[in-house]
């Protein structure tokens, strides 16, 4: 990093010494994957979203890479909350926060996750995931907005740790303000947006068939189709919620630039997804060094110096 240009951010009153790090979901399952990610330059480790109990997930193959992105119906296959929860004693030993992505399949699975996690230390935020579109029957709690409510009323009377929730796309105007007239009347620490697009279908031409198995081949989608998608929702949601709310961006990140228009947005961090299941930890590096690089031509010294400072349009 060039020694006079920090990408240092707060997230839940945490600092983070980095605002680049991984979306729950890819790498982010197993001890040695949550190391890997400690040991990178990444400013934080997020686990992929606990259930209850472990589970296998969808039948494989669930995941495929595209000329632009990624396809998955994972189908929430992790190793239940406890495993996650116990990997806060071992993430103590890196210099930067960890966080926790939970994801209940009923309302009473989060509020147990949730108060249960009240015992461990080390755990610097919860991202509650309101948006996983993966699995069969169970509709993406985001986009119902009464019983979104319903789940932060209760998820919040049984913690006193900071939580932030994991956003499914919205596309209309009204939504954006729905969504914000909910989160607004929480404690909310942060906003992740987005989830992937849910429920897309990729073509291949060559075999007439879909790419991944589950759900005759519907799945969430990421990469850089999303980017348009997830800018809208940071800045909405920039725009709309209480002035201490943290947004973090997340959607179509694969370069120092995409990073620094996440952060024009109203980004305080972003998240990697799709490229971070491609290239690995190494893509934390590469994109810290182009973001260094843009803030270097530009002459800014630290995130806050242009972040949320989208310009309207200028003739
Ligand atoms: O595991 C998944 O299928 C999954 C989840 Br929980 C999520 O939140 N978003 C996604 O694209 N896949």
């Amino acid at each position: 990093m060039t020694p006079d240009i920090s990408l240092a951010t707060i997230i839940a009153d945490t600092d983070l010494p980095c605002c680049i790090y991984n979306a729950s979901g890819p790498r982010c399952s197993t001890e040695e994957e949550l190391h890997a990610i400690g040991e990178s330059v990444a400013g934080a480790i997020l686990s992929k979203s606990a259930t209850l109990q472990k589970r296998e997930g969808n039948e494989k193959p669930r995941y495929a890479d595209t000329p632009w992105g990624s396809i998955n119906s994972m189908g929430l296959p992790n190793e239940g909350y406890e495993y996650y929860a116990a990997f806060a004693a071992q993430a103590s030993q890196y210099d930067k926060p960890y966080f926790m992505s939970v994801s209940g399949m009923s309302l009473d699975e989060n509020v147990k996750i949730i108060s249960d996690l009240e015992n461990y230390e080390g755990i610097a935020g919860i991202e509650l995931n309101l948006s996983c579109p993966n699995v069969p029957g169970k509709p993406q709690t985001g986009y119902d907005f009464e019983q979104s409510r319903h789940t932060l009323e209760a998820v919040f009377a049984v913690t006193t740790k900071p939580l932030g929730v994991k956003l499914p796309p919205y596309f209309d105007i009204p939504h954006f303000q729905m969504m914000a007239d909910v989160l607004n009347d929480f404690p909310i620490a942060f906003v992740t947006c987005i989830n992937s697009v849910g429920n897309g279908l990729v073509v291949d031409p060559a075999t007439e068939g879909v790419l991944i198995k589950p759900k005759q081949g519907f799945g969430g989608i990421g990469g850089d189709f999303v980017k348009p998608t997830a800018l809208a929702n940071v800045r909405q949601f920039y725009t709309l919620l209480n002035k201490n709310v943290s947004i973090i961006g997340c959607g179509g990140i694969k370069s120092g630039q995409d990073a620094f228009e996440h952060i024009l947005c109203g980004a305080s961090a972003v998240q990697i997804g799709t490229r971070f299941m491609q290239e690995g930890t190494p893509c934390f590096e590469r994109i810290v060094s182009e973001l260094t690089e843009i803030m270097q031509k530009k002459n800014y010294r630290n995130i806050e110096a242009f972040k949320g400072k989208l310009k309207d349009y200028q003739s």
